[in-house]
C-alpha cells in the first residue's frame, strides 16, 4: 500500500551514516543523550532507552527519571548518569548539558510527566519524542507546537491514531497519508512503527522491511527511541538517524530471532544485536 517512491532503507545506509571513527576521536565527538521519562510503574522503560543509546555510541547518557528508580538504574547500568527529578525545573540544568534530548518512554500523562515534557519542549535541542510525550501532545493539541522544534516523532499506529484524532484501524489502512499527515500537523521526521516502518521528512519517504513479529513485545519501542537518540548524538540528521535508527533495530531482531526464534524476544535482548548492526 505504499508508494514506490519509497525508499527501503538497507545495511549501506548504515555504512554512509556512520563512517570508522577517527584514532584521536573522545566522548565529547559523540554527544549526549539525556533521556526522560519513567514515571512510577515504568521505570524499565526509559532505562531500557538510555542502555540503548549507551550501545549505540553515545559519548555519553543521563537519564532523568522518578527518584525511585535511581539506584535500580545505577545497578544496571553504571555507564547512565542517573538524577532523580520532582518537577521539570530539576531538568533545566541538565538540558543545558545534552546535545539530544529523548522524552516519552514510561513517561505517564500526570502531572510530573506534562511538566517535564513542557520544559523540554522550551528547549531547542535535537529531540525524539515518543509514547506518552506523543499522547500529552496529542491530549493537549500541541502537534503545531512542534514546527519549531528539530524533532523525529516515533509513534506506533495507536499513539498515532490519538495524534490524529482517530482510530488504529484509519492508520493501519493509510499509512503513508497518515504519516504525510503527522508531518504536515507537526514539521517533525515521522517513523510509523508497525510491519513495514515508514518514515518521512515531507521531501522523502523510507521503508524499512526489516523486522518480525517477536518484536510484538513492551519496550520494543523503548529501545528504538535510544537506538534514534545514540544516533542523534553522534550527529546524524533527523532523517538519517530515525531511518538508520529503524533499520539497526529491525535488523538486530531479525538476528535475534534467527538465533532464538520469535516468541520470547525481548527489547533489551536487542542491544547487543544493534550495537553489531551498526558496527
Ligand atoms: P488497538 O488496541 O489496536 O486500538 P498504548 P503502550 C495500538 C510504556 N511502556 N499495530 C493498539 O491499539 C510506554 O513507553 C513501559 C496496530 C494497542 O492496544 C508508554 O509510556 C514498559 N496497533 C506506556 O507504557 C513496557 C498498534 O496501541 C495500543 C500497534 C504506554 O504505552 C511497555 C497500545 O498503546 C511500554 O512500552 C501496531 N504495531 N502498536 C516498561 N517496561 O516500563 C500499538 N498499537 O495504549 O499507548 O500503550 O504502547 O504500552
Ligand atoms: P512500541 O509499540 O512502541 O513498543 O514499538 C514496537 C516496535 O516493534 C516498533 O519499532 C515496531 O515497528 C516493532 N514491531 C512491532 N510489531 C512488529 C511486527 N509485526 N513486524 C515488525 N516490527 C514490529
Ligand atoms: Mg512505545
Amino acid at each position: 500500500q505504499v508508494d514506490v517512491a519509497a525508499f527501503r532503507v538497507t545495511q549501506e545506509d548504515v555504512a554512509e551514516c556512520l563512517p570508522p571513527r577517527r584514532r584521536t576521536a573522545h566522548k565529547g565527538d559523540f554527544g549526549h543523550v539525556l533521556v526522560v521519562g519513567g514515571n512510577s510503574g515504568m521505570g524499565g522503560a526509559a532505562l531500557m532507552a538510555a542502555e540503548m543509546a549507551v550501545s549505540c555510541g553515545a559519548g555519553k547518557v543521563s537519564l532523568a527519571t522518578r527518584e525511585e528508580h535511581v539506584v535500580a538504574s545505577l545497578i544496571r547500568v553504571p555507564e547512565v548518569m542517573v538524577k532523580g527529578v520532582r518537577s521539570g525545573l530539576e531538568i533545566s540544568p541538565l538540558l543545558e548539558q545534552v546535545s539530544v534530548v529523548v522524552i516519552g518512554p514510561g513517561l505517564g500523562r500526570d502531572a510530573w510527566a506534562d511538566h517535564m515534557l513542557q520544559v523540554v519542549l522550551q528547549s531547542n535541542k535535537p529531540m525524539v519524542l515518543d509514547a506518552d510525550a506523543l499522547n500529552l501532545i496529542a491530549d493537549k493539541g500541541l502537534l503545531s507546537r512542534l514546527k519549531s522544534l528539530p524533532s523525529v516523532i516515533t509513534p506506533h499506529p495507536g499513539e498515532a491514531a490519538r495524534l490524529l484524532g482517530t482510530d488504529t484501524a484509519e492508520i493501519q489502512s493509510a499509512r503513508q497519508s497518515s504519516v504525510e499527515q503527522l508531518h504536515r500537523e507537526t514539521g517533525a521526521v515521522v517513523l510509523l512503527k508497525g510491519s513495514r516502518t515508514l518514515i518521512s521528512d515531507g521531501d522523502s519517504l523510507y521503508v524499512c522491511s526489516a523486522g518480525n513479529p517477536g518484536m510484538a513485545s513492551g519496550g520494543m519501542g523503548d529501545v528504538l527511541s535510544g537506538v534514534i537518540g545514540g544516533l542523534l548524538a553522534q550527529k546524524l540528521s533527523l532523517i538519517d538517524a530515525a531511518r538508520v535508527g529503524a533499520y539497526a533495530h529491525a535488523h538486530a531482531a531479525d538476528l535475534c530471532a534467527e538465533q532464538n526464534g520469535e516468541i520470547g524476544l525481548k527489547a533489551t535482548d536487542l542491544i547487543p544485536y544493534v550495537r553489531s548492526v551498526l558496527n
